[in-house]
Order: C-alpha cells, then sequence, then structure tokens
C-alpha cells in the first residue's frame, strides 16, 4: 500500500545484478588448479587488423582528447575544471582520487597451458550437475561453515567450494551454433573482471571457465580488478592462485571504487581489440567467445551480450536457456533494466536461428565492446559513482550514437543471481539516482520527465553533465525518441496512455484499486482499499495496447472463474492483449473475456470478475482521462 517511492527503493536493493559481495571466506577446498598433463598450445593464429578497423581507430581522435578528459574527471585537477557549480565535497573527494587511480600491476604470472580441460568428470558438480547438501547430516563445524557461507556470500559457498574451479560443464549450445561459421579474422580480447570479497572458489571458477574455454589466440589477457577486498582470503592468495595462468594478471585499487571506476581501471590496461567484461561469479561455456566476437568483427559499432544462463544460488547447477526463450533488456520509467521476451517482430526479422538478436538495453554485468569504440562513446561517465544506471547509459548511447546491442545466442555464461545483496546498502540509493538522473539529462530528451515524476523531480545535486553532453553532440547522436520509436517499440510510454491514476470506485467512493505491493513480485491479486492519492499503488494507466498497467506488470484475469476474489492478479505484461486486454467504458472495466471488475458490496477488499451489469454501481469506476496533448502522467 506504500506510495511509488518505498517500491523504487526497495526495487533497486533487490535488483539481481547486485555486484557487491561482502564475504569472509574460510577454510576452502579445492582441487590444485594446476593439472598435471601438460600440452602444448596448438593454436598460433595471429590475428591482422582488418582495413576497416585500422581506420575506425585513426578516427579516434576527438575520443582520445574526451577519454583523456575521463582520466582527468576521475583525478580531477582543478586546474582543468573551473567549475564553481560543483559542491566543494566532490571536488576533494575527486581530488583524493589522483593518486588512488593509478592502481598498481601486482602480478604477471607465468605460463600454462590451456588445452587440459575438466580433468575429473565424477567429481561433484561435474558437467554443470546441482550439488545438493543435506545440511543435517553434517557435522557440527561444517554445519556452521555452511552457514556462514550463505551468510556472508548470499550464495552457498559451502557447496561452491567442493566443486572443482575447474569443472566441465555440458555443451548447452543449440546443434546449430556448432556449425555457424565466423569471421575469419575475430578480433583478440581483454576480458575483465572486477571483484570485491568475492569467495575464492567462485571467482576462480570464473577465471579458469574463460581459459580454457576461450581460443588462446582470442584471448589476449585477462585482467581481475580486485577493487579494494578487505575480508577473507581471496585477494591475499590470489598471486599464488594464478601463478598457473599466463595471461592473467591482478590489479588492485588502493581504495573502494566501486563497479564503474573499477571497470575502467582495467579498460585502461587493456590492449585487446575487444574488451569482455564479466562478473566475478561466472563460468563460461563451450564456444562462449566466438559468437561475442564475431558481430563486432563484421561491425566494431556492435557490442554483444551472451545469454545470461543461471547458476543456481543453492546447488551451482549450471541451467540453460533454448533459443527460443532468449529474453532481452528493457527498463521502465524508474529507468531500472528489466527482461522482457524477444518480441516477434525481432524474430521474424532474424533469418536464422543462429543470428543475433537485438536488445535495447544490457543488464551490465557481462558484455563486449570494441575497446576503441568504448573510449569514441565516452566509456563509463566518470561522473557516475559506484553502480546504477551505467548499463542503461551505456545501452542507450550504443544505440542512439550509430551502434548496436545485440545478444549472441551460441554464447553462454552461466552467473549466479542472488535473491538478497550480501551487501548493506546504506547512502548508495542517492548514488543511484544521482547516476540516473545524469544518464536522464543527456539521453533521455522529454522522456525524462517520466522518470523525475517517479522521484517527484527532486533531482538532487547530480553534478556537470556537460561533458556528456558534448559526446552526443560530436557524435551527432539520434534523439532518444527515435530509440524508443525504432529500437524499442514495445515500450510503453506513460503519456501515450488513454486513462491515468487511481480507479475509484463508484458505488463505495473511498475504496480504489490497490495492487497491494511495489512492481517487484508479480502474482499479487488486486484489492479493494482506501483511497490515498499518493500514486504508488493506486496508480494505473490504461495503455494504448489496452492494458491496465503499472510500470512493468499488467492486470491480468485467466482463471475465468467469476465471483472469485484475488483472481484479477498483476503480471509481467505480455504485449499480447488475451487475458491483459482490458477496455474502460460507461465507466465499466471490461475484460476480453466480457466480464467486468467488480467491488464486493458486502466488504472494502474483495474485487472479482462478474457478469457486466450497467445499473450495478459497484462496476462503475472513476478513471482520469488523458488530454490530448498533456504528456505528463
Ligand atoms: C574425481 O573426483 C572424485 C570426487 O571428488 C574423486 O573421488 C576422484 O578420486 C577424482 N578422480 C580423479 C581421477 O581425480
Ligand atoms: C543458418 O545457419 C546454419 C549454421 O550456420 C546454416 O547451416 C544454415 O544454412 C543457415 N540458414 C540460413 C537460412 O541462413
Ligand atoms: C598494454 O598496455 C599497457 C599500457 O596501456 C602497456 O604498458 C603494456 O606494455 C601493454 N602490454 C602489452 C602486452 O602490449
Ligand atoms: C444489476 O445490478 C443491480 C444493482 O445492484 C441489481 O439490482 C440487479 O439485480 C443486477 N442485475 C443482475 C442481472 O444481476
Ligand atoms: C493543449 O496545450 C495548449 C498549449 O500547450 C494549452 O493551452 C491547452 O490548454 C491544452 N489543451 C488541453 C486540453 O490540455
Ligand atoms: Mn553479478
Amino acid at each position: 500500500m506504500a506510495p511509488r517511492r518505498r517500491g523504487l527503493l526497495k526495487y533497486i536493493i533487490l535488483i539481481p545484478i547486485v555486484w557487491f559481495l561482502v564475504v569472509l571466506t574460510f577454510s576452502i577446498r579445492t582441487e590444485s588448479p594446476i593439472s598435471p598433463h601438460a600440452h602444448n598450445d596448438v593454436h598460433g593464429h595471429i590475428v591482422k587488423r582488418t582495413a576497416t578497423e585500422e581506420s575506425f581507430i585513426d578516427r579516434l581522435g576527438p575520443a582520445r582528447a574526451l577519454v583523456n578528459r575521463i582520466r582527468n574527471a576521475l583525478q580531477f585537477q582543478l586546474e582543468q575544471h573551473a567549475d564553481h557549480d560543483h559542491p566543494v565535497e566532490e571536488r576533494l573527494k575527486a581530488r583524493e582520487q589522483v593518486d588512488e587511480m593509478k592502481a598498481q600491476v601486482q602480478v604477471i604470472a607465468p605460463e600454462v597451458n590451456h588445452d587440459v580441460k575438466n580433468p575429473n568428470k565424477t567429481g561433484p558438480g561435474e558437467m554443470g550437475s546441482a550439488v545438493r547438501i543435506d545440511k543435517n547430516a553434517l557435522s557440527e563445524e561444517d554445519k556452521e561453515k555452511f552457514n556462514i557461507g550463505w551468510k556472508n556470500n548470499a550464495f552457498n559457498q559451502y557447496a561452491s567450494d567442493m566443486i572443482s574451479v575447474r569443472r566441465s560443464l555440458a555443451d548447452v549450445r543449440d546443434a546449430e551454433c556448432k556449425v555457424v561459421k565466423f569471421h575469419p579474422n575475430l578480433p583478440d580480447t581483454s576480458v575483465i573482471i572486477i571483484f570485491h570479497n568475492e569467495a575464492r572458489s567462485v571467482l576462480l571458477r570464473t577465471i579458469w571457465s574463460v581459459l580454457d574455454r576461450s581460443p588462446r589466440h582470442l584471448l589476449k589477457e585477462v585482467i581481475v580488478v580486485d577493487d579494494f577486498s578487505d575480508k577473507g582470503d581471496t585477494y591475499k592468495t590470489l598471486e599464488d592462485d594464478i601463478k598457473p595462468m599466463k595471461i592473467v594478471r591482478v590489479l588492485r585499487t588502493k581504495k573502494r571504487e566501486g563497479l564503474i571506476r573499477a571497470r575502467l581501471v582495467g579498460a585502461y590496461d587493456a590492449n585487446g581489440t575487444v574488451l569482455v567484461f564479466l562478473d566475478s561469479h561466472c563460468e563460461c561455456a563451450e564456444g562462449w567467445l566466438e559468437p561475442l566476437l564475431d558481430p563486432i568483427a563484421r561491425n566494431p559499432k556492435v557490442s554483444t551480450i551472451p545469454i545470461i544462463e543461471i547458476i543456481d544460488d543453492s546447488t551451482f547447477e549450471f541451467r540453460s536457456t533454448a533459443i527460443r526463450n532468449i529474453q532481452v533488456g528493457g527498463f521502465d520509467w524508474n529507468l531500472i533494466y528489466n527482461w522482457h521476451n524477444t518480441p516477434e517482430r525481432e524474430m521474424k526479422r532474424r533469418r536464422n536461428r543462429t543470428d543475433p538478436i537485438r536488445s535495447p538495453t544490457m543488464a551490465g554485468g557481462l558484455f563486449a565492446i570494441n575497446r576503441a569504440w568504448f573510449e569514441e562513446l565516452g566509456m563509463y561517465d566518470p561522473g557516475m559513482d559506484i553502480w546504477g544506471g551505467e548499463n542503461l547509459e551505456l545501452s542507450f548511447k550504443l544505440w542512439q550514437c550509430g551502434g548496436e546491442l545485440v545478444c549472441a545466442p551460441c554464447s553462454h555464461v552461466g552467473h549466479v543471481f542472488r535473491k538478497r545483496s550480501p551487501y548493506s546498502w546504506p547512502t548508495t540509493v542517492n548514488v543511484i539516482k544521482k547516476n540516473t538522473v545524469r544518464l536522464a539529462e543527456v539521453w533521455l530528451d522529454d522522456y525524462k520527465k517520466y522518470f523525475y515524476e517517479r522521484i517527484n523531480f527532486d533531482l538532487g545535486d547530480y553534478g556537470d553533465v556537460s561533458d556528456r553532453i558534448k559526446i552526443r553532440e560530436r557524435l551527432q547522436c539520434k534523439p532518444f525518441k527515435w530509440f524508443l520509436d525504432n529500437i524499442f517499440p514495445e515500450q510503453y510510454i506513460p503519456g501515450e496512455s488513454l486513462y491515468y491514476g487511481e480507479i475509484r470506485n463508484q458505488g463505495k467512493i473511498k475504496v480504489c484499486i490497490d495492487s497491494q505491493s511495489s512492481s517487484d513480485d508479480a502474482g499479487k491479486s488486486i484489492i479493494g482499499f482506501p483511497c490515498h492519492g499518493q500514486g504508488g499503488n493506486q496508480f494505473f494507466l490504461l495503455t494504448k495496447m489496452f492494458e491496465i498497467r503499472k510500470e512493468d506488470k499488467c492486470l491480468d484475469f485467466g482463471s475465468g472463474k467469476l465471483h472469485q476474489e484475488g483472481d484479477i492478479r498483476s503480471m509481467g505484461c505480455h504485449s499480447m492483449k488475451g487475458n491483459q486486454m482490458w477496455s474502460y467504458e460507461n465507466k465499466m472495466l471490461r475484460h476480453s473475456s466480457g466480464n467486468c471488475i467488480e467491488l464486493s458490496s458486502t466488504n472494502d477488499r474483495d474485487i472479482y470478475m462478474a457478469p457486466c451489469n450497467a445499473s450495478n454501481t459497484c462496476q462503475q469506476w472513476y478513471w482520469k482521462k488523458r488530454e490530448l496533448n498533456s504528456t505528463s502522467t
């Protein structure tokens, strides 16, 4: 029943692609990562840069200057930024970064071969299978470890520690993926992995999965950036752990930088043509890299994302997705990333099931991008803190500035999705707001008002965005409307809805339809609740698709049962009409099944479907019509 702002807060905290970890590692049992069998690397293929790539890089003059400005902004030299609007604290904070951003190269480990894969296919979790632990059968000591592992990581570290850091995975690719002919000159790659207090076995499994499943000639280096871990022993043992891995090096920040700036540290140090960013709790599956590089080899302005598979947080089972079920990225008007099914039009546009799928946005944790293009785009906004919003900023500018964002359906990378963040978030909500306002200011044009309405137009101090606006001007990027019309036509535009606001019953004038929850959990039924006039769970839109909508949830009536309270539910919008299609005429809310929404005459809470009866005032609702030229919600 809370108004929208509390929902936003909860939503942000629960966002599944959470990056931070607070880990307290303890005695860890993993197999030695050093394999007894050594083979020589047989791939000697040298990748030549094509002429088009050269000229692409040659055109980078202005971007180079910008990249240097980003670097300077990180270091914040006062003389160059005579920017009196900046609050003093921010200037001081930025100045502190001058030295600290110079992360040190600590280790470069010697060579190891990359061809010895999966030395043991019978151990726990092999072939990506689940490790199920009967907690009650554990000794008291192990029970304690089991509990601490969960507590510190929000995943089952005890199970992870039982699994080889070089475990085998089933080949989850579609059969057609195995016969795809890739571009003959795939670019070489720097893989960048940021971590903060990650569990050792999970981090090492991420790194080994990259080494073991990437063709050697395409993998120039793996850069592991330790963003100031201070708990557990992962970061203490990492130098020893990576000794067998020649092309891995560790960078360390000297204070907590957050995801965005830690990635910039990695990117500045990288030498590969393409950068691949990974979270520190991933596993790359067989053949993951080539499909990510292929679209970039054909057009360096394409950025690619793999299919992000679920690694179960409890059993570490690696689950896989069929191509027809691939979901792509969207966003809601809180500017929070969400997933939605690949639209029909996109399935039809592609000629082959293995062809890349266009995605309006990326989740942000895992993607590949040409380094020069990333620089030309102004990389990440160094004015953004910690994390949040950077994924949408990159997505919008990719599309608006002449690039593309595609999901490679043959590339599978597992990611441990946690149900909660193991990190507490005392102050970061404002950080996310600041980041998001920055991206709205630069990229959203008039559409930014939909976001601002959701934060009560309280923009806070978001700093100076003029450098970012210059990127947009220099690259002559298209308007946000172009992006919505052409790349994300499924997105609902609040200003194009037919009715909006609270839905107030006419029979009981104080009762409104209430969705009971913030929009992050699906399946809740609607109820009657005293009208509170604060929007939130009582704010609905009738969209031009004839949905009764609240953000990305739509009222859905699927049971067909009449007079059954609790059967009208908020479900993820599917844009396919049917159960989610409603009309509003003569004050009645009529479903595609021909029945109407009725408030119980005997209590103020129950709402159900009933045969339409125009003279029953409990089926009559007041809802505000949108004026034709008004675009606000
Ligand atoms: C494979 O792993 C299992 C379980 O950890 C172990 O019992 C077995 O000895 C291992 N086999 C080899 C060849 O290492
Ligand atoms: C789709 O891709 C597969 C594998 O590369 C290929 O065999 C097939 O001919 C392609 N089909 C079309 C219609 O291009
Ligand atoms: C990679 O680039 C850094 C600077 O960005 C340079 O110091 C280093 O020598 C380069 N390494 C290789 C292998 O090219
Ligand atoms: C329609 O509603 C009115 C007012 O509640 C009621 O008197 C009438 O019996 C209803 N008609 C039917 C067919 O249920
Ligand atoms: C439409 O916009 C004009 C000017 O922008 C305004 O004067 C007018 O009142 C608006 N009409 C409605 C119906 O809101
Ligand atoms: Mn993650």
